[in-house]
């Protein structure tokens, strides 16, 4: 028996629409008591189906949608009551106040999930998915998010895992049958422990992309003074961000702005213009310029299409080619001074500039990854147990008996599962939940 959880799910404020949600056993008896319909009745309402009725919560009515998913077919594996009300704070808050008076209790952050999760609709790393995806700011974010939410991570561990219980079977009869079976076994069991060891480094490996993802790529702009960096820098950002003149030297320091580009989250950072004999302030701005160029993700080498290509500019992209980047001709309005680029782009009147937001997106990569990505820092933790459990494995094989490599071998499959919540300590899944919005 579980006790009716209601509250708010949609967000505070003034709204076209807002949603009260309950679960649990009696749901349908708390309703009752707050949604009326002539004919209509609870006990015999078709299920998953809008009614359209009124509400009554203390002095306040509206006319509203109500939803009855049946235990076990809907989101929480219980009876799951919605309704969807006239949006705004008064109405909302009447009808949960009157569902709370009724004897539902308010819900806990994340307890909706946390019931899908423990009346097995979902699993751990789905359930993070649903996180990630409503806490997703860019498109990809979101992209990556559900497919976590989709269960790709789980398919992907479920496989790993199908291959740790077979190297255990194979071990346990080698245990049962020492004489027997030793040479044919063996080389079984270390082909398959490399087997999950790649698969396990692929996993571990998605985490750059991950950490790219939800903080955003770190993609500099570069190049000669008066390239037109700054000037790009707001052409992209759409919006007088940073400072432009026609002298030479006028940006010092570093200027960031998160925005999306094509779906994906950037930070981008207009840097110095890079020259010879500056002095003072201007060469501390180089010395940023340079500190940021080392830890970029992607630069935007910018080249002044007004100019001809000079000594100084081929020596400053020598620094530079050896790192992701892409050369932008700049103020293709004007010269057509020959040079190799990516890109020509005029930051002045934004021609091209649309082109080179989806060559951006294009080489960070994000669009075209293969694996399911892990979406949060405790995954990556569990899948790096797993791979030490089995890197020390495949070593007891050289050196131990098949009754070690066995207890590493589970160690392996223990932290594996704890990826998607199998048998996951109530601690664990209490902290995870606890991060959730109320109401969902
Ligand atoms: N015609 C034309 N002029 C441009 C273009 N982009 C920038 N400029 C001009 O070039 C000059 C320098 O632009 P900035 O954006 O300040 O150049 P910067 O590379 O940031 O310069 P520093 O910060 O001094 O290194 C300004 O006068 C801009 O108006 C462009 O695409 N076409
Ligand atoms: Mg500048």
């Amino acid at each position: 028996m579980s006790d009716v959880i209601a509250a708010i799910s949609t967000a505070r404020g003034n709204a076209a629409v807002g949603i009260v949600r309950l679960s649990g056993d009696g749901a349908d008896e708390v309703a009752s008591r707050i949604f009326f319909k002539k004919g209509f009745d609870f006990k015999n309402a078709e299920a998953n189906r809008m009614y359209l009725g009124e509400i009554r919560a203390g002095m306040v009515k509206d006319r509203a949608f109500c939803m009855y998913c049946r235990a076990p077919k809907s989101y929480t594996g219980e009876d799951v009551i919605e309704f969807q009300l006239h949006g705004g704070r008064v109405v909302t808050e009447a009808v949960l106040e009157a569902a709370l008076s009724f004897g539902a209790r308010p819900a806990e952050p994340g307890e909706f999930t946390k019931r899908a999760y423990l009346n097995s609709k979902m699993s751990l790393s789905e359930a993070e998915g649903v996180e990630a995806l409503i806490a997703a700011d860019s498109e990809a974010e979101a992209a990556a998010a559900y497919r976590a939410m989709d269960g790709e991570l789980d398919k992907t561990v479920r496989a790993i895992g199908s291959k740790l219980v077979k190297a255990t079977a194979a071990l346990d009869v080698m245990l049962d049958y020492p004489e027997e079976m030793i040479e044919d076994t063996l080389p079984e069991v270390r082909e398959t422990l490399g087997e999950v060891k790649t698969a396990l480094n692929r996993l571990i490996g998605t985490e750059k992309e991950r950490k790219m993802i939800s903080e955003g790529i770190s993609v500099v702009i570069a190049g000669l003074v008066n390239a037109g960096k700054s000037s790009l820098m707001n052409a992209l950002c759409g919006a007088d961000r940073a400072i432009v003149t026609e002298f030479a030297g006028t940006t010092r320091d570093v200027l960031r702005e998160t925005l999306e580009i094509n779906g994906v989250k950037v930070s981008l950072s207009d840097t110095a213009g890079i020259r010879e004999g500056a002095e003072g302030a201007e060469k501390i701005g180089i010395e940023r310029a340079e500190r940021a160029l080392a830890g970029a993700d992607l630069v935007l080498f910018v080249m002044d299409g007004g100019e001809p290509e000079s000594d100084e500019e081929r020596e400053l992209y020598s620094k530079i080619c050896k790192r992701p980047h892409i050369r932008v001709k700049n103020k293709g309005d004007v010269g057509d001074y020959p040079r190799e680029a990516d890109i020509t782009v005029s930051a002045l009147t934004g021609e091209n500039v649309d082109r080179l937001g989806a060559l951006i997106a294009e080489r960070t990569g994000i669009r075209a990854m293969t694996s399911p990505p892990l979406t949060r820092e405790r995954q990556l933790h569990a899948a790096k147990k797993a791979l030490n459990a089995v890197v020390a494995a495949l070593n007891a094989l050289k050196t131990s008996t098949p009754d070690c490599v066995s207890a590493d071998v589970k160690e392996a499959l223990e932290a594996l599962y704890s990826l998607t919540g199998e048998d996951a300590a109530e601690s664990v899944v209490d902290e995870i939940f606890s991060r959730f919005c109320v109401g969902k």
